[in-house]
C-alpha cells in the first residue's frame, strides 16, 4: 500500500509539500517534491523529499523503500533539468549527530562550484 500523502501535522517539510508554507519549487511528481534550500550553502542547493513523512534513511522499510528509491531517480532527473552536467553532490543527514535539523527525510543536491575532498 502506498505511503504517499501520509503527512505529519507538525513537520515543516510536510507543510511545504502541502503548500501551507511557501517554497521555491524545482521539481514535483507523484512521489517527490524538490525546492530551494532557504539557507543555501552552495550556488545550487536543492532539497529533495518524498511526499510522505519518514524521519530519515534510518526509517526505510521494505514497505517504503520503493518510494525512497523514486527520490533518487528524481535527483537524477533534477540534475538533468538544472543542467548540473559539471557534477553535483548529494548528502542526507540521519540523526542529530549527523547534523539533521528537520526530521523529514531529505537529500541535499549541492552544485555550482568546485568541491574539495572534505566530507566525502
Ligand atoms: P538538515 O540539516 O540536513 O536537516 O537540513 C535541513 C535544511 O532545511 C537546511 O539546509 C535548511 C533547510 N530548511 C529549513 N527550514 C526550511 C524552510 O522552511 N524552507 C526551506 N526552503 N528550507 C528550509
Amino acid at each position: 500500500m502506498s505511503n504517499i500523502g501520509k503527512f505529519q501535522d507538525d513537520c515543516i517539510f510536510c507543510k511545504i509539500i502541502k503548500g501551507e508554507i511557501p517554497s521555491t519549487k524545482v521539481y514535483e511528481d507523484e512521489t517527490v517534491y524538490a525546492f530551494r534550500d532557504i539557507n543555501p550553502q552552495m550556488p545550487v542547493h536543492i532539497l529533495v523529499v518524498p511526499k510522505f513523512h519518514i524521519r530519515s534513511l534510518a526509517e526505510v522499510t521494505e514497505d517504503n523503500a520503493g518510494d525512497v528509491g523514486k527520490v533518487l531517480f528524481a535527483i537524477k532527473k533534477i540534475a538533468e533539468q538544472e543542467k548540473l552536467d559539471k557534477g553535483f553532490r548529494v548528502i542526507t543527514n540521519a540523526g542529530k549527530e549527523a547534523g539533521q535539523t528537520v526530521d523529514h527525510l531529505h537529500f541535499h543536491i549541492l552544485a555550482g562550484r568546485q568541491m574539495g575532498e572534505g566530507l566525502v
